[in-house]
């Protein structure tokens, strides 16, 4: 295909994923609006229909709750094609979402899809809900300005090893039988498996037995581990966010202060033996075993560090194909297991805005390069395979298509 079709068969998958105000990500494995997903759906949608992208933002928004938090899911629509749907979840809201949220990459998007589109009226209106869910993340998930999540789907990064110490004290002996939907759409060798289903549902679980107390949640709850790409996603969302501030006339004080207290916190989450920035679990002060593509986000937040960047240079020199989720070298690595190897179109794309922002004009060039040769060659995947290239997961992917217009093409 030439890139003109596949600029055409992008457009395709976008407008074909809409369901009226929202995307989903792919027909069949998820059926509703995803949190992160939709803000790159946005950025793909600015490039040929302004209106249409920030539309996305604001059906994302509109589901936003009372305190602050925007919902991983939004279950606008039934579909029992996916597992948990709205009624494990039990979260009273209407439209039914989920009780967690997910990297806050929406200022960030925001910003760029403003940067292309001018509709500085449209960027008015969502500040205000940008905000609040930044607070919301500064109140609910930051302890003394380290980010954490309470779930893994929280990260993004499902099952990446980032999670595997605090995932090993999530006690299971509550969960009972249930019914995966996932495992029916793709290749179940290439999903979590079920002992990370079976905590992931502790988790969910108890969050609905405390009527998604927050505090509760954060204080006493079966998992909290800090994450070193929302980290680096809320300093540069914040900074954003500033940035936003000041061009609608809004004071900026705030959300810089925000970026500051979080950038301050970074040493708690310096891995000295690893040389980088890792998840790290809060309850044990453990760290994970290994470099993730989460520390690759640094330069995103304007951190450059060496020393880093001379392990995260390795750990892609040890692929051919994009930043990998996971170190080769890991004895944890598996190229097609989705968060423990696979390299992510989407999360190349956010690390290239960070190389940009660096003037890494080399390493940016080569990055969109193998992830260009990655679509041409295998399609709008879900994932890849960073060693030999071959597609993964789940096709005609919306925020696959969505950064091949916006960035890799
Ligand atoms: C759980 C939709 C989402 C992405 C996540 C990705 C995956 C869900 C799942 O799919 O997670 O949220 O059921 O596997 O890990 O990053 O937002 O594309």
């Amino acid at each position: 295909m030439t890139d003109d079709a596949l600029d055409a068969d992008a457009r395709a998958i976008l407008t074909g994923n809409d369901k009226g105000g929202y995307t989903i990500p792919t027909e069949g494995l998820y059926p509703f609006q995803w949190n992160w997903d939709s803000a790159f759906a946005a950025w793909g949608f600015s490039t040929f229909d302004a209106d249409r992208a920030w539309t996305e933002l604001d059906t994302l928004f509109s589901a936003q709750w009372d305190t602050g938090m925007v919902p991983h899911i939004i279950f606008h629509k039934e579909d029992d094609g996916y597992f948990p749907g709205p009624d494990v979840w039990g979260t009273g809201t209407t439209p039914a979402s989920s009780g967690i949220s997910q990297p806050p990459v929406t200022a960030i998007l925001a910003r760029l899809i403003h940067e292309r589109t001018g509709d500085t009226e449209r960027l008015r209106a969502l500040y205000p809900h940008m905000l609040a869910f930044h607070r919301w993340w500064r109140d609910w998930r930051c302890v003394n300005g380290v980010a954490c999540v309470t779930h893994p789907w929280e990260s993004g990064r499902d099952n990446c090893p980032d999670w595997d110490p605090g995932m090993a004290n999530v006690d299971t002996s509550g969960v009972g039988d249930y019914q995966r939907r996932d495992t029916g759409h793709v290749d179940a060798s290439m999903r979590p498996g079920k002992e990370d289903y079976d905590r992931y549902l502790a988790i969910v679980y108890y969050g609905r037995e405390h009527g998604w107390d927050q505090a509760k949640i954060l204080h006493e709850g079966p998992f909290l581990m800090a994450d070193p790409a929302i980290q680096f996603i809320l300093i540069r969302a914040n900074r954003d966010l500033a940035a936003i501030a000041e061009l609608l006339g809004e004071d900026p004080s705030e959300p810089r202060a925000m970026a500051d207290e979080i950038e301050a916190a970074l040493p708690e989450i310096w891995n000295e033996e690893l040389q980088a920035y890792c998840a790290r679990d809060m309850k044990t002060g453990e760290f994970a075993k290994a470099i993730s593509s989460g520390a690759a986000l640094g330069l995103l937040a304007g951190v450059e560090n060496a020393a880093m960047e001379q392990k995260l240079g390795a750990m892609w020199d040890r692929v051919t194909y994009g930043i990998p989720s996971n170190d080769p070298a890991a004895d944890s690595f598996d190229p097609r297991r989705y968060w423990r190897g696979p390299t992510w179109p989407v999360v190349n794309a956010l690390i290239a805005v960070g190389l940009s922002s660096a003037g890494r004009t080399t390493e940016e060039a080569r990055l969109r390069r193998e992830t260009a040769e990655l679509i041409r060659n295998g399609g709008f995947f879900e994932y890849f395979d960073p060693i030999d290239g071959t597609a993964c997961g789940g096709d005609r992917f919306t925020w696959t298509a969505a950064i091949w217009l916006a960035w890799a093409s």
